[in-house]
């Protein structure tokens, strides 16, 4: 205990040691919840990421923490964006790495892109964490220490990215996204797609592609329709982000009004 009586940080390390049955009802929700607490206690996952992670979870919930329609068919057209575009890039935060950084190795390889660690609270530190992780799992040149640009129109270090990387790429695949930096590659002509659990978020408004879903579903889902489609261009045609974004709302509306069925 601090001379306040409050109880020291060490004091709340247990995730390690926490057990969760396989049994438990909501053992895949706990253990992601876990592997976010993890994340942040080895300094990959920023402690405002418990937070974010705090807001998904509940959005989840609303849409059944399955992939519904809506994301899969937003799944599908930002894995048409993704084969024809000429430079695509994945960026990688904290979370995102912790939650699905497997994946997001797999998908890259797949599609040919280059994946950038581009932080919101950026720290040296952790990006040499998150590029670790990242190399570990299978990763190659992985960017985001040089930091060798700026993305215009962004006051905060989420401003500063590779040249190599996000700067001059065409579509940029932005999971877990702050509004500021997705109107900002939009303004430099970028086509953004997004993964955002929340369908109001600035993100998913301004953003061209919003899978609303878990990055932990939408990756390998991007990865899946990736390898089936054959017409992207057909596709991207006739995508409308806004009318999906509804079709989202009104699945949750529609779930809670008939929650109980009386
Ligand atoms: O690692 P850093 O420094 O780049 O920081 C990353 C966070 C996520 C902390 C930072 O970007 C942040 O504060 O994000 P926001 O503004 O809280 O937005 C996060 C959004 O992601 C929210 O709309 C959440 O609903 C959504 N979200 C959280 N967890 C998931 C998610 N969406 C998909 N899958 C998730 N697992």
């Amino acid at each position: 205990m601090t001379s306040k009586g409050f109880a020291t940080p060490k004091r709340f390390a247990t995730s390690k040691k926490l057990v969760i049955p396989k049994s438990h009802p909501r053992y895949e929700s706990l253990m992601l919840r876990n592997l976010i607490v993890e994340g942040m206690e080895k300094g990959i996952v920023h402690i405002t990421g418990l937070i974010a992670h705090g807001r998904g979870e509940a959005f989840d919930y609303l849409i059944g923490e399955k992939t519904q329609l809506f994301a899969d068919e937003a799944a599908k057209v930002s894995a048409a964006y993704l084969k024809i575009a000429k430079k695509p890039v994945i960026s990688v935060n904290g979370n995102t790495a912790i939650l699905a950084g497997k994946e997001i190795v797999k998908l890259a390889e797949e599609i040919d892109a280059k994946i950038e660690v581009n932080l919101f609270h950026r720290s040296e530190g952790r990006i040499r964490k998150i590029v670790e992780l990242l190399e570990k799992e299978g990763g190659k040149n992985i960017l985001g220490l040089e930091g060798d640009a700026l993305i215009q129109g962004i006051e905060h270090d989420r401003a500063i990215c590779s040249y190599e990387g996000i700067y001059s790429g065409d579509v940029i695949l932005v999971p877990l996204e702050d509004g500021d930096r997705c109107e900002a590659l939009k303004k430099m002509g970028k086509v953004v797609l997004t993964v955002d659990l929340n369908p109001l978020s600035r993100t998913a408004r301004n953003a061209d592609v919003t899978i609303v879903d878990n990055v932990t579903r939408a990756i390998p889902n991007i990865r899946k329709h990736y390898t089936e489609i054959k017409k992207p261009e057909e596709i991207i045609k006739k995508w409308n982000n806004r009318k999906n974004l509804q079709n989202a709302l009104d699945f949750i509306c529609k779930r809670l009004k008939d929650f109980f069925h009386c």
